[in-house]
């Protein structure tokens, strides 16, 4: 059976992935089933060299073809913040979800609604020793000033998607996957997996 592993520490993202590429003949690991757990400093200045950055240093570790997400949401009303900053925002290392979404909705107090926002996912794949290749998701929705719903993870439940009504938090995870911006970009990786395995298996150790 062929490998792939999922350099991600973020559960919301492990769960979300794994649902998208269970039907794929690929057997998943992620970095608690390998106990791998190095530090990637993600100092890029886009989402693609941070993604990259994350897919190479475990490709390199484990040997293993190697999906690395690095997303982030975009305020228009705070000039894109948090962006590249999302994991690490709310003013303390230590900040849980729910610190930096009451962070988040505190900058943007007295600011004139809607607040419109996106969030957006760079999946990087990466070979052992070769180049990264590239798949890019974007949701448009709008932040909401209350919490809705307590599906999801992070920001879901201030994420507002205005066609459904509905915030990314109150969709389960199939209807979140078929919506969101990681859903969008795993939708773009499934087909190139699906060849690179039965065109070029040797890549899939
Ligand atoms: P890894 O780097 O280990 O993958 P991370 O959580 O640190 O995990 P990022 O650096 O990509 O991931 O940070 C993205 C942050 O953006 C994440 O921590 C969430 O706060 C937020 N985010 C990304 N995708 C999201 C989603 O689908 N729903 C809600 N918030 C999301």
């Amino acid at each position: 059976m062929r490998q792939l592993l999922l350099a991600t520490s973020n559960p919301g993202k492990v769960r979300e992935m794994r649902a998208m590429l269970s039907s794929l003949p690929l057997e998943i690991h992620d970095l608690r089933d390998l106990a791998l757990d190095l530090e990637v400093i993600e100092d890029g200045s886009t989402y693609a060299e941070n993604a990259a950055k994350k897919a190479q240093t475990y490709a390199a570790a484990s040997g293993l073809l190697t999906l690395a997400d690095d997303s982030g949401l975009e305020v228009d009303a705070l000039n894109g913040e948090p962006g590249l900053h999302s994991a690490r925002y709310g003013g303390r290392p230590d900040a849980t979800d729910a610190d930096r979404r009451a962070f988040l909705l505190a900058r943007l107090q007295g600011k004139p609604r809607p607040w419109t926002a996106r969030f957006r996912c760079v999946l990087a794949l990466a070979f052992p020793q070769q180049p990264c290749r590239f798949f890019e998701g974007v949701c448009e929705g709008e932040i909401l000033p209350e919490e809705r719903g307590a599906g999801g993870f992070g920001y879901d439940p201030i994420f507002l998607l205005p066609a459904l009504n509905r915030t990314l938090a109150e969709l389960s995870l199939h209807q979140k996957n078929a919506l969101s911006h990681r859903g969008r970009a795993l939708q773009a990786l499934i087909p190139y997996l699906t060849r690179l395995i039965a065109e070029d298996p040797a890549k899939c150790v």
